[in-house]
């Protein structure tokens, strides 16, 4: 191979400074081009990129570029107000993993869900640890409520049950990541379907049912039936900003709902002709998931605020950096 020749890659973990890509099942340990040092921090590989790969089998390769995603999984950086940070890319099915105790979360399984269709990835929703439940049934018909969009299903990895309902994802090329609170039984999971122990797992602490984060980072694994799974570190919240598609798409009906009202501005409130308030009474529309809709819309537009402030205050900066420059002449 000519030195500078390009492959193709996969990228399956991200270190610091250095990446590891998948190249032909090798495992190859990478640095960026130099260019890449001028780019955005969104254009830098994530987990799931295609790169284009000058690799060496006897040293460090070199990630050339990054293949235009397909999609990409986002959320608002907690570290930095107004930026996103991209997660994962080229995702089919995004697994939002929540185990049935004190973890369980309808509001929080709306908002991943929202994440996920937001970034155009399948959002399926996994209920781990039905063995600790007495009724898995509730908690099913319960999530399926939060939109159509979705797909639940209720497992217990230690018991194998309700795993053979996941067989219909694990199709050869397809890549899964999973998602959810430290300690809901991610990487569990992923053990138990790949048959081997890949991941390393850890007891959860009793006092509150979550985990101490075993997983550390993302990692992408190449399972034997050809599927791409990605493991991630439980997180705490998922933030919404900038997820307008995705709220959009969650809760399509609702939106078509309010058109339907009488009034242009209608606050459901009072007002006569209200569609919200008439489909609440005659139980065709859960309350529960209107005001869900609205927490998350307002979250989301709150966000997409403190963005556009962020943006004026820049703007005002520049400003008074060019009068500066102006009086100076
Ligand atoms: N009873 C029961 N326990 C489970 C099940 N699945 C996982 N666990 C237990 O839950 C604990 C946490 O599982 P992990 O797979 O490490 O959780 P995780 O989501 O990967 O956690 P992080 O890596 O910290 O994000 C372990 O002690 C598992 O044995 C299940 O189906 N039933
Ligand atoms: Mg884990």
């Amino acid at each position: 191979m000519n030195s500078e020749e390009k492959v193709l890659g996969r990228v399956i973990e991200v270190r610091k400074n250095s990446f590891i890509v998948d190249y032909e099942g090798k495992e190859a340990y990478a640095k960026l081009k130099g260019r890449f040092y001028e780019e955005k921090a969104q254009n830098l590989p994530i987990v799931g990129d295609f790169v284009e790969l000058i690799y060496n089998p006897s040293g460090e390769s070199m990630i050339a570029d990054v293949v235009n995603r397909r999609n990409v999984l986002s959320r608002p950086d907690q570290a930095k107000t107004a930026t996103m940070q991209y997660m994962v890319a080229n995702i089919d099915y995004c697994f939002i993993v929540t185990s049935l105790n004190e973890d369980y979360s309808f509001n929080r399984i709306a908002r991943y869900v929202s994440v996920a269709l937001q970034g155009e990835a399948i959002p399926i929703v996994i209920l781990t640890k039905s063995d600790l439940c007495s009724n898995p049934g509730r908690y099913v018909r319960e999530v399926e409520e939060i939109s159509d969009k979705i797909r639940v299903h209720a497992v217990s990895s230690i018991y194998g049950i309700g795993l053979e309902e996941l067989e219909t994802y694990f199709e050869e090329g397809k890549t899964i990541c999973l998602m959810g609170s430290s300690g809901a039984g991610k990487s569990t999971l992923i053990n138990t379907i790949a048959g081997e122990e890949i991941m390393k797992t850890n007891e959860i602490r009793e006092s509150d049912s979550t985990g101490k984060h075993t997983t550390t980072h993302r990692q992408l694994i190449h399972l034997k039936n050809g599927v791409d799974v990605i493991d991630t570190p439980g997180m705490r919240e998922i933030g919404l900003a900038g997820a307008d598609d995705g709220i959009t798409d969650t809760f399509e009906d609702i939106i078509e709902l309010e058109g339907m009202c009488k009034f242009r501005n209608c606050k459901h409130d009072t007002e006569p002709g209200c569609a919200i308030k008439a489909a609440i009474a005659s139980g065709k529309l859960n309350e529960k998931r209107f005001y869900l809709y609205k927490s998350l819309d307002r979250e989301n537009t709150v966000n997409n605020y403190a963005k556009m402030k962020e943006i004026a205050k820049k703007h005002k900066l520049m400003e008074r950096e060019s009068m500066k420059m102006k009086f100076q002449r």
